[in-house]
């Protein structure tokens, strides 16, 4: 019996799809044969086909939202949303290409041409995560088959169906089956894909804890290019501002969109003591009116459950210690429903722990840490080895160009979640949110590396100095004086 992946659904625990796990070999011996034909279309073919599959995402986009939630959890509306990034993804890659690494002449003297022009890599794995099992994915796929790689693309074992859907896409819209592999598998499978010596790079999106171990898996080949997007511990600030309303919805939103399960979202929230209570009250207040239910549910749900019983485990235990090492409960995270992986929004507060670990908790739980300076805020901040995004929510022009300057992240807001970053921007963090290949807009520049030429139509050429006599040309050189 060969083996098989099964995806559930988290809300209910039903299976959603089931397949036979990949042979990677054979899955890497056929992209890797596909890419020359591929690279060799006029890139016109390739961007066409791309916005083919937009049309193709668009038509089918109810289907294709309605599978995310299925097998993610996420509500339907969130869904709608990420199918609409898919499709938009497309027009963005395409002038991302042209903006990153398009064709540049330089002019020679002479009818002599130089010029940069970009080639691809060859055969590209790409390693999705289950959040955002079709953006994300996606935003790797489209502008490396522009730039004309071919693409192994294994989705997180817990969201398969949508992986094997977005290849359905992709190939209904004229990709060739041979230049987009899907490859189903667990673990193992991402293993043996990321240590497979038929790939020319590696593009992953997923915890710190896989990225550094596929950076590792790595150390040995820098002749791969390897782009990691990881997680963060983001960090939310929030300084004087008279409308805490406002303040407490962008709170919320940075916290507990798509149930904690971005990795934008906001882990840590830091406030000025003085208003400190007052925020945190009204923040606990809309969070007890966030709806948590099923993805179809009416009236809709702010937030599904999370990925599955493992995860909620896992998050409850964390509560429980920050709990046990000092941490003041705000707000309970609680297990409405039995044996199922929803979860409400969790807030303690962990100014008083002597020490907060620096994990990144990927779910609704909010930490909360009063400091009475603005300097406190920025270090308190700082105070982790991610990086990913950072919002300040108040203040003044004057102290978010302090903020700006100082918070290290790749993403950096004011008066904006943290989270909900634009598609159209480079998309990526420092520390151990990445290793300084930002995906979304810059995402062009691991898919392709830069050739210098210099061209000249004729055969020309002539050697200026350093020549003897054409006559003299039979005599023996001379010796070569020896120097010492
Ligand atoms: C987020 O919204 O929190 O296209 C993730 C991208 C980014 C992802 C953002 N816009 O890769």
């Amino acid at each position: 019996m060969t083996a098989e992946l099964v995806s559930h659904d988290p809300a209910t625990g039903t299976e959603v799809w089931r397949r036979a796990i990949s042979d990677v070999d054979h899955e890497v011996e056929i992209g890797r044969r596909a890419w020359p034909e591929w690279a060799a279309k006029p890139l016109t073919f390739r961007t066409e086909t791309m916005r083919r599959f937009a049309d193709r995402v668009k038509a089918e986009a109810e289907t294709l939202a309605t599978l995310i939630s299925r097998e993610t959890g996420k509500p339907l509306w969130e869904a709608r949303t990420e199918v609409e990034s898919v499709a938009n993804k497309v027009d963005i890659s395409i002038n991302a290409y042209s903006e990153r690494t398009s064709n540049r002449r330089i002019e020679g003297a002479m009818g002599l041409r130089n010029a940069v022009r970009h080639k691809p890599h060859g055969l590209l794995a790409v390693l999705g995560p289950y959040n955002f099992p079709a953006h994300l994915p996606g935003g790797h796929i489209v502008p490396a088959l522009i730039a004309g790689n071919s693409v192994a693309f294994k989705p997180s074992e817990k969201t398969p169906a949508t992986g094997a859907m977005l290849v359905d896409l992709f190939q209904a819209a004229g990709v060739p089956k041979e230049v987009l592999r899907l490859v189903i598998g667990g673990p193992d499978e991402g293993k043996a894909l990321a240590g497979h010596p038929g790939i020319d790079g590696l593009l992953f999106t997923g915890s710190a804890r896989t990225g550094l171990a596929l950076n590792r898996q790595f150390a040995n080949r820098p002749d791969k290019i390897l782009a990691l997007e990881m997680g963060g511990n983001n960090p939310v600030v929030v300084w004087d501002t008279p409308d805490l309303h406002t303040a407490a919805i962008l709170v919320v939103q940075s916290a507990f969109l798509s149930a904690g399960q971005r990795c934008t979202n906001a882990r840590r929230l830091i406030v000025r003591e003085s208003m400190a209570d007052r925020l945190v009250d009204e923040v606990r207040r809309l969070a007890n009116r966030l709806i948590v239910d099923e993805p179809f549910a009416a009236p809709a749900p702010y937030m599904g459950p999370v990925i599955d019983n493992e995860a909620a485990d896992g998050l409850t235990e964390s509560f429980l210690i920050l709990m046990s090492n000092g941490g003041h409960v705000v707000r309970h995270m609680t297990r409405p429903v039995r044996d199922r992986p929803f979860l409400t929004p969790g807030i303690i507060d962990v100014t008083d722990m002597a020490e907060r670990p620096d994990i990144e908790l990927f779910g609704p739980l909010l930490q909360v840490v009063r400091v009475d300076s603005f300097e406190a805020a920025i270090a308190e901040a700082n105070n982790t080895s991610f990086g990913l995004s950072a919002a300040l929510i108040g203040g003044s022009p004057q102290l978010y160009d302090q903020f700006w300057a100082n918070a290290r992240a790749g993403v950096i807001n004011w008066n904006r979640p943290t989270n909900g970053a634009s598609s159209a921007a480079p998309f990526g963090g420092i520390g151990l949110s990445g290793n300084h290949r930002p995906s979304a807009f810059y995402a062009a520049d691991y898919c392709a590396y830069p050739v210098a030429s210099s061209e000249c139509e004729a055969t020309r050429g002539s050697i200026g100095v350093g020549l003897r006599d054409i006559d003299k040309d039979s005599e023996p050189l001379p010796l070569v004086r020896d120097k010492r």
